[in-house]
């Protein structure tokens, strides 16, 4: 096939590396910002913003939620790592929720998020997030703010291109960036054996339409290279899912140079419906596989981890009319279907193009075999076949693309450092401005959705260098707001971001605000351990495991004073938030606990913190969310006595007087 004309990889690679382009400051960053941008973004104190932005937090595992247009930090949702902010992942009640077929894994890498929809626009539900390292999807409530379900991926490594969802959350996606040998064959080969051992998979999770609850439906088994983006068809395109994958040369080293050999790899489109019908007509086969579900019950306040042992595989070999690739220039990252369903745009790290396909077009070639052959059992279909047109020249090292739902599209260009807006139909590039600096992923309202929410888009960049205050070797990650809404894009505002943002999804902050949990029936609350009033509150001694039923309410705890605790005790502090009043979580620390860290417990809420006292003597605990004026007040002891003590088991609030005899000095007049 021929070279790229304008660039060729050699040298895109080199300016990849050296990052020379990032040093070259744009001289006018200051004036880009016009002079009413601040009342652009000015949301006055006590006002709410229009937009909830959900922004990944990359490596730290988590996602954080910003007001739009202010840009203001309002929460953090750990996901996928744990969290020392409330206690995720170290109360028992929600360990379960990180746990794996391997054991516990209290960190991940996060990526992509993608709100729920139904019929191809965003209903406020949930929120989807992939866990990347070890591969993971995820189920945030939008009323609660929480993670509420966690479903490990068998036969698969690095869960890139997730999770993207169909037009009515029928399926959640998730494809494989490595391909790896299956999980029930044996493992323990060669690297270089790749080609002959290693293969690729695709899960699909079905998602229930009124409990949003999570299943492994089925896994498609594709040709052993990188899957790495991914979005569903819309309207006539429904039936559709597309993917980006890069390693067509399905190499095992170096892949920076091996795996940017050839001049097109491939847009995977898979026609789900097909599948769906396959699978359920026992096309595939039962592979035993291990695979964490845990699922966060709320009216318990309690996660569980089940391991499910099976899978339905489908191989894509198998089934001649599931399956297309389509090639696509150059190492492709993103991969977007325009509003209509019609337009699908890769974007290639290293082409200096990019490439827009047509579904009408597919579907044709399709029905007319206009294949160029066959790439491990699945036919290729004809580049120009599939392909609408070419948006020349955007700017280098073009990522991702949004659709502003007025036939436009923003593209970010990682390498030289800009967004571009271009017309869908006649592929003109409209208008390109600098960020600040090297952007990855982009949002616009229900910009990857049926209808797009033009009035902002965001960026998200992967450098801010010279941006903000110096921090030491790491410096903030940003974001930054333009306002889309005229025909030139205007810079707005920079906010800086936690960890490191990849895609991010927004929302009208209506669709949402008004159905957010203010606090939790403690009348309900179904936790095995909760206590629904302070004369329940109790200690209870079963051989070595000690359970501390206690209750918080302002600002008081219940019991305060605890005695009878021995060293190797398994202490289980069972603690229920008794306030029904909303914004007021109590904390709950205790001094030198190995191994655990704090609560924060939601009003109406039980939470459950385990302690194994190493050495006796007197602990005190306390509250560590200030709720009251007397919150500082909020505290209590517990003893603790040598193994063979016979300290008998006590424990009380507000009696437990000081001894007479020991009255506190007079002051002196
Ligand atoms: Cu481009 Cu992991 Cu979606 Cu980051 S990925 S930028
Ligand atoms: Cu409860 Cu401070």
């Amino acid at each position: 096939m021929k070279k790229n004309n304008l660039f060729s990889t050699t040298w895109l690679l080199l300016l990849l590396i050296s990052g020379s382009i990032f040093s070259c400051k744009p001289k006018n960053a200051g004036d880009a910002v016009s002079g009413d941008a601040a009342q652009q973004v000015y949301v006055a104190p006590g006002k709410y913003d229009e937009f909830y932005n959900f922004v990944s937090g990359g490596f730290n595992g988590q996602l954080s939620v910003y007001g739009l247009p202010s840009g203001r930090l309002l929460k953090i949702v750990p996901i996928f790592s744990v969290f020392p902010e409330n206690g995720y992942g170290y109360s028992e009640e929600t360990k379960p929720m990180l746990n794996t077929s391997q054991g516990f894994v209290p960190w991940d890498d996060q990526h992509h998020l993608e709100l729920s929809q139904t019929n191809g626009e965003i209903d406020g539900r949930w929120i989807f997030a992939n866990a990347n390292n070890t591969p993971r999807v995820a189920r945030v409530d939008l009323n609660t703010f929480k993670t509420a379900e966690i479903i490990e991926l068998p036969n698969s490594a690095g869960n890139h291109s997730s999770p993207f969802i169909t037009e009515n959350t029928e399926y959640v996606v998730a494809g494989t960036r490595f391909a790896v040998p299956m999980d029930n064959d044996n493992g323990d080969v060669p690297i270089n054996t790749y080609r002959k051992n290693f293969k690729a998979s695709i899960s699909f999770i079905s998602v229930d339409k009124n409990s949003g609850n999570m299943s492994l439906a089925f896994q498609l088994r594709v040709p052993p290279v990188d899957f790495d983006l991914s979005h569903a068809g819309k309207n006539k395109s429904h039936d559709w899912f597309f993917f980006s994958c890069y390693n067509t040369e399905q190499a095992n080293t170096l892949l920076e140079v091996n795996a940017s050999q050839r001049d097109k790899d491939f847009i995977l489109a898979v026609n789900w419906k097909k599948l769906e019908a396959y699978a359920k007509q026992g096309k595939g086969k039962k592979e035993a596989v291990q695979y964490a579900h845990n699922v966060y019950d709320e009216t318990k306040h309690m996660a569980t981890s089940t391991i499910e042992k099976q899978v339905l595989v489908l191989d894509a070999k198998d089934l001649k009319d599931v399956c297309y690739f389509i090639p696509c220039p150059k190492s492709p990252h993103g991969c977007d279907v325009d509003p209509s369903g019609e337009y699908i745009v890769g974007s290639g790290k290293l082409a200096a193009l990019i490439p827009v396909f047509s579904f009408d077009k597919i579907q044709q070639a399709i029905a007319n075999k206009k294949f160029i052959g066959e790439y491990d059992g699945i036919p290729v279909i004809e580049y120009e076949a599939a392909l609408y047109g070419e948006v020349k020249k955007p700017g280098l090292g073009p990522l991702h693309t949004e659709f502003d739902g007025r036939g436009n599209a923003i593209t970010t260009m990682f390498v030289s450092s800009e967004i571009v807006k271009w017309n869908i139909k006649d592929l003109k590039v409209i208008d390109r401005q600098s960020t600040y600096y090297s952007p990855g992923h982009l949002c616009i309202p229900g910009g990857d959705t049926k209808k797009p929410n033009g009035k902002y888009v965001i960026v998200y960049n992967k450098i801010t260098k010279d941006r903000y205050l110096p921090t030491g070797p790491e410096l903030a990650q940003s974001a930054q707001l333009f306002d889309i809404s005229g025909d030139k894009m205007k810079l707005l505002l920079d906010f800086p971001t936690v960890g490191e943002p990849h895609y991010a999804q927004a929302v009208l902050a209506s669709l949402i605000k008004d159905k957010s949990v203010k606090y939790f029936d403690i009348n309900k609350n179904q936790n095995p351990y909760v206590t629904k009033g302070e004369a329940e509150s109790k200690v209870v001694r079963n051989g070595k495991r000690v359970d501390v039923y206690i209750t918080q309410i302002r600002s008081h705890f219940s019991p305060d004073n605890i005695e009878g605790i021995k060293v190797g005790d398994e202490v289980y502090w069972h603690v229920t938030n008794l306030e029904q009043d909303w914004d007021i979580p109590h904390g709950f620390a205790i001094k030198s606990v190995p191994d655990n860290a704090e609560l924060l417990v939601m009003p109406g809420e039980t939470q459950t913190y385990k302690w194994m006292p190493q050495k006796a003597g007197i602990y005190p605990f306390y509250c560590t969310d200030f709720c009251s004026a007397l919150h500082q007040e909020m505290q209590g002891y517990v003893r603790v006595s040598p193994v063979e003590s016979k300290v008998p088991l006590s424990f009380s609030t507000g009696k437990n007087l000081p001894d007479p005899a020991t009255a506190p000095p007079l002051l002196d007049k």
